[in-house]
């Protein structure tokens, strides 16, 4: 019974993209255009290695994605990296305050992000073969 109900909508949802133009706007996403829902975390951890950012969210790399709540912290922690330097610089805007060109295990940079938007970073060493986005919300 339970199988033939989920059978029955599922084939209404294929009907229904198969009756549409695929480009036609499904109303999803909300106002705000977030799309995953639920509140977003106050702190998020960012992993900085060779060569790349690693979200501690979801494993992303160039671009490690991140999505924070307004007030939110990021951490960046090099890890691994010995003695190659990297940083955490902000490209285009909205934009936050860059870190320095750092060396070394266990190095840190946190930023607070007080405004909602979508925050583009690369490394000041290794441009844009290593690349992030913070979302805040
Ligand atoms: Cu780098």
């Amino acid at each position: 019974m339970t199988t033939r109900f989920l059978m029955a909508a599922a084939l209404a949802v294929l009907a229904g993209c198969s009756g549409n133009s695929p480009s036609a706007p499904d109303g999803g996403g909300g106002p705000t255009g977030g799309g995953t829902g639920g509140p977003a975390p106050s702190t998020a951890a960012v992993t900085v290695g060779n060569i790349f950012f690693k979200s501690g969210q979801d494993g992303t790399t160039n671009p490690a994605q991140t999505t924070v709540a307004v007030g939110g912290t990021v951490t960046w922690t090099w890890t691994g990296t010995g003695s190659t330097p990297h940083s955490v610089q902000s490209e285009g805007s909205p934009s936050f305050t860059s870190s320095a060109v750092k060396t070394g295990d266990g190095s840190t940079y946190q930023v607070t992000f007080a405004t909602a938007g979508t925050y583009r970073y690369d490394c000041a060493v290794h441009g844009a073969a290593m690349s992030g986005t913070i979302v805040v919300r």
